[in-house]
């Protein structure tokens, strides 16, 4: 199986983690999705990552159907099969991926080559940023509501890792990696405490973005 990502991509990150977590092997292959020239377009006419490619050929995206595929493989399962169990996990997986998007979005209104400096709109990064601030605030409640005595449990949903926990993680620590003017832990302390927890998880840690060398 392979995955066309780039390394540093949080949707691409969520979907290895949940393979390290099944003890499922994905040939990584990086791509750049911004050159127009791009392998990914052929698989995927949204030019997204990530994208797997199954051992028949067969492409799919986004990172919530792939994570599916591969859940549905050998392993222990990251999405529970009782229905309301999978609800609430696919619902904090949308709460982090919609994060994300519009964490993304924050981004590349500062960096896509395609826009002139007087292009970039302050405005619309802002109004981007409100919606991550929002989904935070929504993840830090669901944890309140869960802790006990003031310390959130280890897992968003249940008693044991998810995808859940494997989205909300990659969301956070990318805007870490990413977006390091965009504090974010003052607003969410109980958050941070679980992420600072969660991260350590060796099958997450394993594919934390690494900063280009200097
Ligand atoms: N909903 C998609 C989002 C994927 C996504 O936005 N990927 C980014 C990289 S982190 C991308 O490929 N962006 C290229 C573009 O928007 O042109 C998913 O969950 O897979």
């Amino acid at each position: 199986m392979k995955l066309f990502c780039s390394l540093p991509s949080p949707f691409a990150r969520k979907v290895r983690a949940l393979a390290a977590e099944k003890g499922l092997a994905l040939e990584l292959v990086e791509v750049d999705v911004l050159d127009p020239a791009s392998p990914v377009a052929a698989l995927n006419p949204l030019r997204k990552v990530p994208c797997l490619v199954t051992n028949d050929g067969e492409a799919w995206f986004d990172s919530p159907l792939i994570c599916e595929w591969l859940d549905a493989r050998p392993g222990p399962r990251l999405i529970p099969e009782t229905f309301d169990a999978r609800m609430r996990v696919k619902r904090i997986e949308a709460l982090a991926d919609g994060l994300l998007d519009a964490a993304v979005l924050t981004r590349l209104e500062g960096v896509w080559p395609g826009r002139t400096p007087e292009q970039r709109s302050t405005a619309w990064m802002d109004w981007q940023w409100l919606k991550v601030e929002g989904a935070i605030g929504e993840l830090e409640r669901h944890l309140a509501a869960r802790a006990t005595e003031g310390v959130p449990p280890a897992f968003f949903e249940g008693e044991g890792v998810t995808l859940a926990d494997l989205a909300v993680a990659s969301a956070l620590e990318w805007i870490d990696f990413r977006l390091p003017d965009r504090p974010w832990r003052a607003q969410a302390p109980l958050l941070a405490t679980w992420l600072a927890r969660f991260s350590m998880r060796p099958a997450f840690a394993a594919s934390a973005p690494v900063p280009p060398k200097p």
